[in-house]
C-alpha cells in the first residue's frame, strides 16, 4: 500500500513505542522510513529497529534545537530526494507537572510542555513540506485529555488541546499542496513515557471497563490507523482527530 512511499517518523523510543507500531505497520506496507531519535541514549536503541527494515536512516532531532531539525530534514532530503508522510509521535511534560493540580503549573513546565508536544508539529509541518512535492500526509498523537478534565494529565491536557488545534490549522494552510493533517486520539497503552505515570495501573484498568470493546487499545491498532491516515485510503480526510480508544470516548454515565 506505500510502495515508493518515503516517511519520517518522530518518537521511536523502544519496541513498545506508539511510533514504532506506526513505523512498523508502514513499514510492512512498503514505505521507506527515515527515523528520528532525541537524545544519545536512545540512538543505539533506534538504530537497532531502523536496522530490520531495508533502506532506512536514523538520524538525531531534538526538537528543541533547530539546527538538528533542520539537519535532520536535509539528511532525507538527501538520501530519498522527497517526503511523503510524517509521523509525529513526541511529548513531554516534567514529572512533577502531571501529578496533583492543574494550578499549581509552573512558566517554565507549561513552556516545556507545549514547545516539545505542540509546537514541535507546527515546526516539523513547516520544515516537510517543501519536501512533500507530491503532496502528503502528517499524523500526529493526541489523548482524551485534550478536551475534557483528566485527573493529573494536566498541562499535558492543554498542551494537546493546543496540538489538535494546531492539527486544524496546518490542515487549512496545507490542503492546497494536497498535504493532509490528522491527529490520532489514542486510549492509554502502556508505553515508556506512561510508564513514569502514577497510577497508570488503575487508569488502565479504568478505561478497559469502561469502554465498548471492554479491553485496553494496543499499540499495533494506532499503528494501523497511522497507515490508514498516511496511506491513499484517507485522501479525502484532513484536520480530524480520530479516535482509537476501543470507543472508550463516546460513554456518559
Ligand atoms: C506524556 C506522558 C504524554 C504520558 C502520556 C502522554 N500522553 C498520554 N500519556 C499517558 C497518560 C498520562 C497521564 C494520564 C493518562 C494517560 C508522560 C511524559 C510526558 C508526556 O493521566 C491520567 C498522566
Amino acid at each position: 500500500m506505500l510502495e515508493n512511499k518515503i516517511g519520517m517518523i518522530f518518537g521511536v523510543a523502544n519496541q513498545r513505542s506508539i511510533a514504532w507500531a506506526c513505523a512498523d505497520a508502514c513499514g510492512r506496507h512498503g514505505a521507506r522510513l527515515a527515523f528520528t531519535f532525541q537524545g544519545e541514549r536512545l540512538q543505539e536503541k533506534v538504530e537497532k529497529l531502523a536496522a530490520g527494515l531495508p533502506d532506512s536512516l536514523v538520524v538525531p532531532c531534538d526538537v528543541t534545537n533547530q539546527a538538528e531539525v533542520d539537519a535532520a530534514f536535509e539528511a532525507v532530503k538527501n538520501k530519498y530526494g522527497r517526503l511523503d508522510f510524517v509521523v509525529h509521535s513526541i511529548a513531554f511534560a516534567p514529572r512533577e507537572a502531571l501529578e496533583g493540580e492543574f494550578v499549581t503549573t509552573t512558566r517554565d513546565a507549561f513552556r516545556t510542555a507545549l514547545e516539545i508536544s505542540a509546537f514541535s508539529l507546527t515546526q516539523v509541518a513547516f520544515a516537510a513540506s517543501p519536501l512533500m512535492t507530491d503532496g502528503g500526509s502528517i499524523v500526529t498523537m493526541t489523548y482524551y485529555g485534550a478536551e475534557k478534565v483528566v485527573s493529573n494529565y494536566n498541562v499535558m491536557g492543554v498542551a494537546k488541546a493546543a496540538l489538535e488545534a494546531s492539527t486544524r490549522y496546518l490542515a487549512a494552510d496545507l490542503g492546497k499542496q494536497n498535504i493532509r493533517v490528522n491527529a490520532i486520539s489514542a486510549g492509554p497503552i502502556n508505553t515508556l513515557s506512561a510508564r513514569g505515570v502514577k497510577n497508570m495501573g488503575s487508569l488502565l484498568s479504568y478505561v478497559g471497563e469502561k469502554s465498548p470493546l471492554k479491553r485496553n487499545v494496543t499499540a499495533a491498532e494506532v499503528g494501523n490507523t497511522a497507515l490508514f491516515l498516511v496511506s491513499e485510503l484517507s485522501s479525502g480526510i484532513t484536520g480530524e482527530t480520530i479516535y482509537v480508544d476501543c470507543g472508550y470516548n463516546i460513554m456518559g454515565i
